[in-house]
């Protein structure tokens, strides 16, 4: 498609390809042999050079209602043309109250106010700093560890690399926020391996967190962050029991709980959130991509009752107008918030959470049907996300599922790597014909690949 005149096209490869500096990309690798999407319908992409590629990974999870979907669209166009922009420092638009009420509905009477960001990473960052404020606000601001998670992914803001677990994402920058610790990861091959949904072994690991809290003393932490499901370090799931756990040490010592649902949120588990699948009611929830099915960056804070009224609370007591000093450009922005509330009708009216956990056995036996497939160490799911680890090539860590990438690609499947473990994760509108066309491209690529 042509966009106005001078302006570009989608469906040709630009002259130069060096000037985009491509985020957690082989860029080198990427210049020499690119692979640009053109343009997406339902379950599919098709590239510059006009193939159909059918989306395994709901664009980076994402894309949960499927694309180009017409009432997102319609929401969007309406929305540019009649607001393009407003403010949401002291005046705003009426489009984020509905979208905070609608999106509260969503899950338990506990949960009363929403904080709008532009992305996963800023909503973590500003649940951090919600949550070291509350301590503050409250009198207890000796509370300012804040505790993560070995191979935890919170975004790449400082607070997220700091309270996050990934190596690579946390090296190359110094000594990142102070005062934070890390739980362990609840991943364990030897134990786990195989497991279908959540593994057996493993509760015990949430009482690291009591160690955590003898060696600080509770007084001074702040607040817990983990991913129900760990997505992007490769698809961890929580041993049964584990983040019952983690809330009863928390209620306990007077430290916050905060799920980091960016992926787990808008039906990924087959409910809305992941607190409802997994009976765990956190203080916070801090969301992204599904909210509008990926087509605008948002996200958002979604805070437990007693949070917001302590900032009343305090601003009332101390005279302030401003309760909470933190807010971006774009909080609530009006296009966004719009093709939030098309999403989320959309989830509703096909009842797409529904549908996935419907399918989600379908998917299950689908993965694990790859069991002694060529190369393959694990496979674990839940909801509908899938893993399939493969064992790593002798001294070339990652290679092997790059290789794989690329040749599903070339086989009409877009999958996603990390590490050397394949991650899946579909819009919630996929067939039972499409799960099969992925596990069966994958299981032929894993044979031809050395
Ligand atoms: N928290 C979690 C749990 C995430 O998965 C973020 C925060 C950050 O969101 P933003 O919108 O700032 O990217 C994420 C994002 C992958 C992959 O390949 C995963 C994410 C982003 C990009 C790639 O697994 N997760
Ligand atoms: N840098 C400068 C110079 C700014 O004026 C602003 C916002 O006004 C920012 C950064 C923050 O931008 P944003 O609100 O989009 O996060």
């Amino acid at each position: 498609m042509e966009l106005p005149a001078g302006l570009g096209d989608f469906d040709s490869t630009p002259n130069n390809l060096e000037p985009f500096w491509m985020p957690f990309t082989w860029n080198r690798q990427f210049k020499k042999d690119p692979m640009l999407l053109a343009s997406a319908k339902g379950m599919h992409y098709t590239t510059v050079e006009g193939k159909q590629v059918l989306d395994g990974t709901a664009g980076l999870w994402c894309c949960n209602a499927g694309h180009g979907r017409e009432k997102i669209v319609k929401a969007v166009q309406a929305a540019i043309e009649h607001l393009d922009y407003a403010p949401s420092f002291q005046v705003s638009h009426p489009l984020p109250f509905e979208l905070a009420s609608r999106i509260t509905n969503l899950l338990p009477a506990d949960y009363d106010h929403v904080f709008f960001t532009n992305s996963g990473s800023e909503a973590v960052d500003s649940a951090l700093k919600i949550a070291l404020a509350y301590h503050r606000v409250r009198g207890d601001a000796a509370r300012t560890r804040l505790i993560g998670r070995e191979r935890g992914y919170h975004g790449v803001g400082f607070g997220g690399i700091s309270v996050g677990g990934i190596v690579k994402n946390r090296m190359f920058w110094g000594p990142l926020i102070n005062g934070v610790d890390h739980l362990p990861h609840t991943f364990n091959l030897e134990k786990q391996a195989y497991s279908k949904g959540q593994p057996e072994w493993g509760a015990h690991l949430a009482d690291e967190l009591e160690r955590i809290v003898a060696l600080h003393d509770a007084s001074t932490i702040a607040a817990v962050i983990v991913e129900p499901v760990a997505g992007s370090t490769g698809v961890l799931i929580p041993p049964q029991g584990y983040l019952q756990r983690l809330r009863e040490i928390c209620d306990k010592h007077g430290i916050l709980l905060i799920f980091d649902e960016v992926i787990t949120g808008f039906g990924r588990l087959g409910s809305s959130f992941a607190t409802e699948h997994f009976g765990v009611k956190p203080d916070m929830i801090t969301c992204a991509k599904g909210l509008t099915s990926g087509t605008i960056p948002m996200g958002a804070v979604i805070c437990r009752k007693g949070i917001y009224d302590a900032f009343m609370d305090w601003a009332e007591d101390t005279g302030n107008t401003i309760e909470l000093f933190h807010g971006y450009t774009y909080s609530a922005h009006p296009v966004a918030s719009a093709a939030a509330l098309a999403t989320l009708e959309i989830y509703k009216e096909e009842g797409l959470f529904q549908r996935a956990a419907e399918l989600a056995p379908y998917w299950e036996d689908a993965l694990h049907s790859l069991m002694g497939a060529r190369h393959v160490i694990d496979l674990r799911n839940i909801g509908l996300i899938g893993a399939i680890e493969l064992e790593p090539r002798p001294g070339q860590p990652t290679k092997r599922a790059y290789e794989a990438f690329r040749r599903c690609f070339e086989e009409g499947v877009m999958i996603r790597t990390t590490g050397d473990i394949i991650a899946l994760s579909p819009p919630l509108v996929v067939e039972k014909s499409q799960i099969d066309q992925i596990f069966e491209t994958i299981k032929r690529v894993l044979e031809t690949i050395e």
